[in-house]
């Protein structure tokens, strides 16, 4: 044991032990601890805009296990969109039109796709959306995508952000229950970094069950530009959180579970895990050198522990650390000790020498500042100073990484600035292009995973709770309490000037290119207004366009039992002109923005008048935008 590790050791929550430790966790989830609020700040002004004023700020959004993503604006907290991912949406169709089930359909494994049709349905109803992230360029965001991760189904998928739709969902084979995400910063994204968080067999077809000592756990990099799996790498232990260096060499994981225990006393048993550093120019020298297996046409690198090549080096970190982040000096990464009262902060200057000379693996780590108790995620001002949310004392930490680094050689200077309460049980913070190279100092949200007394109450499920904290000055100054519902686990805070959606659809964009070729086969120009019924034995298209306030076809006829295919354009190329298309009491409605084509098809089973209609407020008479669907009855 070093001379750290003894100090630590001598700390409060030191000597609780792994069994306590893992007790106070349980009890401060369940109101063992209520925290005393704050006396109420006045809310700073420049937190609240007048009506009409936009933000400065895109705030991109987690929402847990409700699967979408959601756009925030900040500093206001505006809740400005939601983008449907794993989930699915009745206002946009999302899971129903043919365009998203394309998405959601496509890159799911050929088993998977077996199992989903053995149980009726095409794809995953639902997912778990913890970590959003832009694509970078340089070391910042660059406006182009939106990666996110799915633990529930082991997906990673991506939004575009000149439309804000969800363009890719991947399945990643061999692994288990994607959970830490990051995007390649540098030199650009380039690579998507996920890691499997729960442990199972390498082929996991059910020959081998209760045997942990044959599980093992995947990291995988996805190539962002194709989403398609670039090559994966077996680890010791489990992986929890991910980031990634400045620099393009080095990925980061997180491992509550070095032990690879199976139950809590298991896996919370060692005072010390670690975080596996991933050498990407050796993992990638070692693909083109055929040091891998393939399995399910993936290249998998073993990089377990003891392996003795280049491709990993596992640094011990006390005790179950949690997130893992990369500070904007592109020099430090902070590990949060989540069991640990510390964080351990790793030079990625060191790293080399890991690598070359077989150094003691805790030589990159050059602070570890004892900070509070349950640290689980760190976010930075770029001025030299970090925000670590403090999950059982329900607090925001700021304190200075020099200062921390200064205490660790010796020096007698303590590297806390100020703390302060957050209501309750922070899990993710964020600042304002805190994970960037451009990080600005000026916000910090403190997604918080209890509410408990501080809005009114909404009965046994109550809403989340996200604070605004003002960092611009000295010190922290909380200023927004914002409700919020299942559950952000992870939000990032980008520059508005990044950020330039379109106003209406390409014509040409591939969403629909579907529907596009189809239309030619038809013979029917989708750019211009049409109203065409095309039978092909029993399936029919229909085609039709909305300019509001009607659609081009006032009724159609079909036979019961067709198969019916409906494609809306929506030929209106006004700002925030959207059409919607409802088939009543056929359990079929999608969202049709200006300039796009959406699709649906559904079996016309149902004999009789039935009404369509927009279901999208788009004009005075919306009303009566509106038609009929006759369905002639079989034998008839
Ligand atoms: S994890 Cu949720 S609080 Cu999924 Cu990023 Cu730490
Ligand atoms: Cu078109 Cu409402």
């Amino acid at each position: 044991m070093s001379d750290k590790m003894k100090q630590l050791a001598m700390t409060r929550r030191g000597m609780l032990g792994a069994t306590a430790t893992g007790a106070v966790l349980a009890s401060a989830g369940f109101g063992g601890t209520m925290m005393a609020a704050t006396p109420a700040r006045a809310a700073a002004g420049n937190a609240s805009l007048e009506p009409g004023e936009l933000d400065d700020y895109y705030g991109f959004w987690s929402s847990g296990q409700t699967g979408e993503l959601r756009i925030l604006g900040v500093p206001s907290m505006r809740e400005l969109m939601r983008i449907p991912v794993f989930n699915r949406c009745s206002a946009t169709g999302w899971g129903q039109t043919n365009e998203s089930l394309k998405v959601l359909t496509e890159g799911l494994t050929e088993e998977t796709k077996k199992f989903l049709a053995s149980n009726g349905k095409k794809t995953y109803d639902n997912g778990d959306l913890h970590h959003p992230h832009m694509s970078f360029t340089d070391g910042t965001y660059d406006g182009r995508y939106l990666f996110m991760n799915d633990k529930a189904n082991t997906r990673v998928a991506r939004v575009r952000c000149d439309v804000m739709k969800c363009d890719k969902i991947v399945e990643i084979p061999n692994a288990h229950d994607i959970h830490g995400m990051r995007p390649q910063k540098y030199p650009r994204t380039g690579y998507v970094f996920a890691n499997g968080e729960h442990e199972a067999p390498l082929v996991n077809d059910g020959k081998i069950l209760d045997d942990p000592s044959q599980y093992v756990n995947i990291f995988t990099a996805i190539d962002g530009d194709t989403m398609e799996i670039a090559w994966q790498v077996i680890v010791s232990g489990n992986l929890d959180n991910t980031d990634c260096d400045y620099q393009g060499k080095y990925a980061f994981s997180t491992s509550y579970n070095s032990e690879m225990g199976m139950n809590l006393a298991e896996m919370t048993e060692n005072e010390m895990d670690h975080v596996v550093v991933f050498n990407l120019k050796e993992i990638e020298a070692g693909v083109a050198a055929g040091d891998y297996q393939e399995l399910n046409g993936v290249k998998v690198i073993d990089g377990r522990k003891g392996q003795n090549k280049k491709y990993t080096r596992y640094v011990p970190i006390p005790n179950s650390p949690h997130g893992v982040n990369t500070a904007p000096d592109g020099k430090h990464v902070c590990i949060n000790g989540k069991l640990s009262p510390t964080v351990s902060v790793m030079d990625v200057t060191k790293l080399d020498a890991l690598f070359d000379s077989d150094a003691d693996p805790r030589s990159c780590i050059v602070a570890e500042p004892q900070l509070g108790l349950g640290p689980l995620h760190t976010a930075y001002d770029g001025k030299g100073n970090a925000f670590t949310t403090l999950f059982l004392d329900s607090q925001a930490v700021k304190w200075n990484i020099e200062k921390a680094i200064e205490q660790y050689n010796g020096a007698d200077v303590d590297p806390i600035i100020e703390k302060i309460d957050v209501h309750y049980q922070p899990g993710h913070n964020s600042t304002s292009m805190g994970e960037t190279k451009e990080a600005d100092g000026k916000w910090l949200v403190s997604m918080n995973k209890f509410s408990k007394d501080r809005f009114l109450n909404t009965g046994p499920l109550k809403p989340e709770n996200e604070q605004l904290i003002d960092i611009s000055g000295s010190g922290m100054k909380l200023v927004h309490d914002g409700p919020t519902f299942a559950e952000p686990h992870d939000s990032i805070i980008v520059r508005r000037d990044i950020v330039n959606p379109r106003n209406e659809w390409d014509r040409n964009d591939p969403m629909w290119e579907d529907a596009r070729k189809q239309a030619e086969a038809d013979g029917v120009d989708l750019d211009w207004g049409h109203e065409e019924l095309i039978r092909d034995g029993n399936k029919v298209r229909v085609y039709l366009s909305s300019v509001a306030p009607e659609f081009s076809m006032e009724k159609f006829t079909v036979k019961q039992g067709d198969e019916v295919t409906i494609y809306v354009t929506n030929m209106d190329d006004i700002d925030d002109l959207t059409h919607g298309f409802c088939m009543a009491n056929f359990g079929v409605a999608m969202e049709v923005a200006p300039q796009a084509t959406a699709s649906v098809t559904f079996v016309a089973d149902r004999p009789g008048v039935h009404w369509y209609y927009c279901q999208w407020f788009c004009h005075a008479l919306h009303m009566e935008m509106r038609g009929r669907m006759f369905v002639e009855p079989k034998g008839a």
